[in-house]
């Protein structure tokens, strides 16, 4: 029966369109004159929905069968963006789905925008998870992602009176397709309570955590489709509820409403996504997330292994599991624990299982960054794992006083305590001790932590510790399906569409730079992403830009660091000198469309002040008549994944202009760059990988020099009046001066501009910049993360693909 009825329905267009109706019949419970965008949207998202459920089906039947070293990714944050569009192409639906939407009376188009976006990540950490993602199942790889699924995602942004206003992202009010409740998934979960110890049958002292309050953890998976393969992969995410079991004394008690308030709490657990990106605070709410989430996961794990009645100090061989930065790191007290206090394993024999079950990713370097909790708060949340945390230091820092007799500061330097009032536990460092490998993101920011933050533990563990994994990203989401013109392209020029999961095949583009019509069509393709980008930047702001012009982006989370700040300095600076232009020297300027998006954290107050400063530049400048065309500054509200598909096609030029040393690595610079965008950058992250292979000649790297006198000019206009109330900015210009530029904005802004004049110089041949265009695609193999995922695969995780059967 099981193969008679369990045949898949097919996937042609006919099969497409029964299993519509079949949809918006009975899952929708509508009839056929009651069909809008949003439910053709559903019934086609339910469609594709069951085929996903299939193909993970199958990939997880066999990968039990096979049972291979499998590898989790612990991330707290996974932006995934949207899900239709990119399911339809991983699984090759798109063309005979799209004919069958259109007979059905709806424009492809119309119904993948009805589509939220799942925004459970605030930026590069979490957009990279959603990329590797994608790559684990590419590559056929056995993986999980472990995460939470937050009832909302990052806050929408909207913009009032140029500042910054936040909304709630209520994304799950109308049904979520694209996850399986699996209400037979509940772990239960505890937390406070306290620790007794006890002497076992062979006479040894052990520890018990008892007592406390227990919450669920009940699972939500995620299907990951690969690209051309059978393979789909899991994503699964915890969600907090009350435990079934009420507390029956507190009933009896008589404290009913008490007893169910309690409850309720448990809820709160998982409702939203703190919002922090690179800055750390200390919340016990997040401390309780974090716990919540790496306890479910393991316990999850661990079932798993014990099915297979093997020792546990096999469990390395059968698990890898990566920490997505610090934020996991409870993890691996919580695997001590469970080992040493419930498994009755030795404290020696289960610390060196869980040294080689984990690695750990450092996304940062910037001090306030850097997760640190109280001790206070661990101990009365975690009692037991605070205890495990004071062993694991005490040992660590025998074994260190060992190496280096005598030397009480290296010992102060490398603990895992900050001895402070309260104490702190430095999360990294225990990161760094519980793990057996330590990578950084990019190849300069992975030199940097060896020398900086890291320095003691490389001298002491020995350098092998210690990798660079560069960043990657999908080509799959950021061309494929982002630019399906440019693919297109590619694809009609390679002869194959062979480069999408080999992306080092590009190269074989640069051979049609000579060719004349081919550049012409590739320009055609960046115009017609650029219109359509203006149109989208008219229904939402209002403002006209003409497509025509150079387009100057630079779209990421609003931080100090990324300096924001000094871009719009440099706008100011563009709109003087074209005030002060003969109408000869007019003729010869590059017409230039600089465009923002990003959110600041809501508590980040310098950061929303940039935001309302380009605002108020935006509205001077576009509303000045005697500039016309030649300047328009653009602040594009709610920047998200969907968004960013729609900008970074359209870009000639983007900025990634962080202080030298303080962006880990970036990955919308290889977006750009990817798409024929040239970039403007520091020398710093991802940027300098960037140079090394697309050459001198097809970017804009820029070093500092000492302090500028155009600058100033500058501030002095601000502090005139002449973009609006010059007193609220004065706490944003004060960042520059006493000496307290700690961003180096002002050793920076003159070798900015020079490089910025080069552009428009570079812009103004745009054959030649479209053979820049072109090379630039055609040298972004490496930064595929195909390329990052298989690097981590053989030399961290030691896993294997299993090919899914092909049918
Ligand atoms: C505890 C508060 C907090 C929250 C998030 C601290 C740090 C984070 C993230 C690690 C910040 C982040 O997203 N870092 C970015 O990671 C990207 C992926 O590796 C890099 O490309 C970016 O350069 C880095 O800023």
């Amino acid at each position: 029966l099981w193969e008679k009825y369990g045949a898949s329905e097919p996937v042609d267009k006919d099969g497409f369109q029964k299993s519509f109706i079949r949809h918006v019949t009975t899952t929708l419970a509508r009839s056929s004159l009651n069909v809008d965008n949003f439910s053709a949207y559903q019934a086609t998202a339910h469609t594709v929905r069951d085929r996903l459920i299939e193909r993970w089906n199958v990939t997880q039947q066999a990968h039990t069968l096979k049972d291979p070293k499998r590898v989790y990714y612990f991330s707290l944050e996974f932006l995934l963006g949207r899900s239709l569009d990119n399911a339809l192409l991983n699984l090759d639906l798109k063309e005979q789905f799209g004919e069958g939407v259109k007979e059905l009376g709806f424009r492809m188009e119309d119904v993948l925008e009805q589509e939220v976006d799942a925004a459970l990540g605030n930026g590069g950490l979490g957009r990279l998870a959603a990329c590797y993602m994608d790559s684990l199942a590419t590559l056929d790889y056995p993986a999980w992602g472990y995460g939470l699924r937050y009832t909302y995602g990052i806050f929408q942004q909207r913009l009032k009176d140029g500042y910054q206003m936040e909304f709630p992202d209520y994304w799950l009010n109308f049904d979520n397709p694209w996850e399986l409740q699996r209400l037979d998934i509940a772990i239960e979960i505890r937390f406070g309570g306290s620790v007794s110890k006890y002497t076992d049958e062979n006479g040894h002292i052990r520890s018990r955590w008892e007592g406390g309050d227990a919450v669920q953890a009940v699972a939500y998976d995620v299907p990951i489709p690969g690209y051309g393969t059978k393979n789909c992969i899991n994503i699964r995410l915890w969600s907090s509820k009350p435990k079934r079991q009420f507390d029956l004394s507190r009933f009896n008690e008589g404290e009913y409403e008490q007893a169910v308030q309690e409850q309720m709490k448990a809820e709160n657990i998982t409702a939203v996504l703190y919002p922090n990106d690179n800055h750390m605070v200390g919340k016990e709410l997040r401390l309780k997330q974090q716990y919540f989430w790496v306890a479910a996961s393991l316990s999850d794990i661990i079932r798993r292994f014990k099915k297979t009645e093997r020792d546990w100090d096999q469990f390395p061989e059968k698990v890898a599991i990566q920490l997505n930065d610090t934020h996991p790191t409870l993890a691996i007290v919580e695997l001590q624990r469970i080992l040493v206090d419930e498994e009755g394993l030795n404290w020696d024999d289960a610390w060196d299982i869980v040294t080689r079950t984990f690695a750990f990713t450092n996304h940062t370097v910037l001090p306030e960054a850097m997760e640190k909790w109280p001790v206070p708060m661990v101990e009365y949340l975690l009692p037991r794992h605070m205890q495990i945390i004071f062993d694991v230091n005490l040992f660590f820092l025998q074994k260190v006083e060992q190496q280096y007799p005598n030397d009480r500061d290296v010992l102060a330097r490398m603990s895992i305590i900050e001895e402070a009032t309260p104490q702190f536990v430095r999360m990294a460092h225990l990161a760094v001790v519980g793990s057996h490998r330590v990578n950084g993101v990019a190849a300069l920011h992975s030199n940097l932590i060896k020398t900086t933050i890291f320095k003691d533990f490389v001298k002491y563990f020995g350098a092998d510790k210690f990798e660079n994994k560069t960043n990657g990203i999908t080509p799959r989401r950021w061309l494929h399906q982002a630019n399906p013109k440019l693919s297109e392209l590619i694809t009609e020029a390679l002869g194959h569409k062979k480069w999408l999961k080999d992306l080092n095949l590009l190269k074989n583009l640069e051979q049609h730079v000579k060719n004349k019509d081919f550049r012409r069509r590739w320009i055609a393709v960046k115009h017609s992403n650029k219109v359509r980008l203006a149109e989208y930047i008219k229904s939402k702001t209002g403002i006209d830009v003409n497509p025509n012009s150079l387009f100057d982006v630079q779209v990421k989370r609003i931080h100090e660091y990324k300096r924001q700040f000094m871009n719009i300095l440099g706008v100011i600076h563009r709109y003087h000198e074209l005030k002060s232009l003969t109408p000869e020297e007019r003729q010869n300027v590059v017409p230039r469309v600089v465009i923002f998006g990003g959110k600041a954290a809501p508590g980040y107050y310098i950061a929303k002040l940039v935001i309302k400063l380009i605002n108020n530049v935006s509205a001077v400048v576009n509303a000045d008549e005697s500039i016309e065309d030649l300047l328009k500054v653009v602040f594009i509200p709610d920047y998200n994944v969907s968004l960013a598909e729609i900008i970074i096609p359209a870009s000639d030029i983007s900025q990634h202009i962080s202080t030298a040393g303080t962006e880990a690595s970036g990955t919308s610079n290889m977006k750009f760059v990817l798409n024929g965008g040239l970039i403007l950058g520091t020398v710093d992250g991802a940027n300098i990988e960037i140079h090394e292979e697309i050459g001198d000649d097809n970017i804009f790297l820029y070093r500092n020099v000492p302090i500028d006198p155009a600058l100033q000019s500058v501030i002095t206009s601000i502090e005139t009046g002449n973009f609006g109330d010059a007193r609220i900015f004065s706490p944003l210009i004060n960042t520059l001066t006493f000496g307290k530029d700690y961003y180096l904005i002002s050793d920076d802004f003159g070798s900015y501009l020079d490089a910025q004049k080069l552009v428009d110089e570079a812009y103004k041949d745009q054959d030649d910049w479209s053979k820049k265009s072109i090379l630039c695609t055609a040298r972004m193999g490496f930064f595929s993360s195909d390329r990052a995922i298989r690097e981590y695969a053989e030399q961290i995780w030691e896993v294997k693909p299993v090919p899914v059967q092909p049918e």
